[in-house]
């Protein structure tokens, strides 16, 4: 939405888009992050508490420097209208384990005749200002990307790959630690072993991968892995350490 460059297209691109992630209800906040040079935001509407008001006014904060994509809380019609027509430049669909919930996805995200995206006005089409060009273009426009974050969608990759209008996939290590029973236990073999399959069946179908690391240390040998979209740290956390570390050095 803030440039005439797509995500999508930056996505197609290939070139490593770093991120972090945002769940603190504040303006203030994502306007900070938006400044700090960040590829992309990840504004986080499963985890926290970040409802459709806090969600827009991020948007408004940050989109206009940053490109914002919105998690939304689950895969669920309600919520892919009501952040598509808050202006996202896409969608990240949590828990993805089958091909059906990622044509859902795809379906309730694109304009017909392609899906059946609902047609309403919002601040993504300039509060009905720029409607007709919105409409022509958010297809085209719009990043849909769905988290491997279960074993179940792991089983399931190669058929969720061959749905249409995927734009990239995004793993998410926590859970799917939770899902094989090692919760947080994101170095344990069998977790890296879940991840390099999804992350292998992506690279051979040139399918942008993507994960989320607590830290940098974490995400840095993402990248010479092959994944392109990055999710490092978050808000809270980065405040947090930013001032815990201002305090040690006054106190040293
Ligand atoms: C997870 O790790 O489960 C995530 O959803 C990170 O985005
Ligand atoms: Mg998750």
């Amino acid at each position: 939405m803030h440039s005439e460059k797509s995500f999508r297209d930056m996505l197609r691109q290939g070139t490593p888009l770093v991120g972090t992630v945002l769940t603190m209800p504040s303006a203030a906040v994502a306007e900070v992050l938006a400044d700090v040079g960040y590829d992309w935001l990840f504004v986080d509407g499963e985890h926290g508490p970040l409802g459709i008001e806090a969600i827009t006014a991020i948007l408004q904060a940050a989109q206009h420097r940053c490109p914002c994509l919105v998690r939304i809380p689950a895969i669920e019609e309600i919520w892919v209208k009501r952040a598509l027509d808050a202006g996202a430049d896409g969608l990240i669909a949590p828990l993805v384990n089958s091909a059906e919930a990622a044509r859902q996805v795809v379906a309730w995200s694109k304009y017909p005749p392609e899906g059946c995206r609902s047609v309403g006005g919002g601040r993504a089409h300039g509060y009905g200002r720029t409607f007709d060009r919105y409409l022509q273009s958010a297809n085209d426009r719009i990043a849909l990307v769905v988290q491997i974050e279960h074993v179940e969608g792991v089983r399931q990759i190669e058929a969720i790959l061959d749905v249409d209008g995927i734009d990239a996939v995004f793993i998410g290590p926590y859970d799917l630690s939770g899902s094989l029973g090692k919760p947080g236990r994101i170095g344990d073999p069998d977790v890296q072993t879940h991840i390099r399959r999804v992350r292998d069946a992506c690279l051979a179908r040139r399918k942008p991968v993507g994960i989320f690391a607590a830290e940098a240390e974490a995400a840095r040998p993402y990248l010479d892995q092959g994944f392109v979209l990055l999710a490092v740290g978050a808000d809270a956390v980065h405040l947090g350490n930013a001032a815990e570390a201002s305090l040690n050095l006054v106190r040293e």
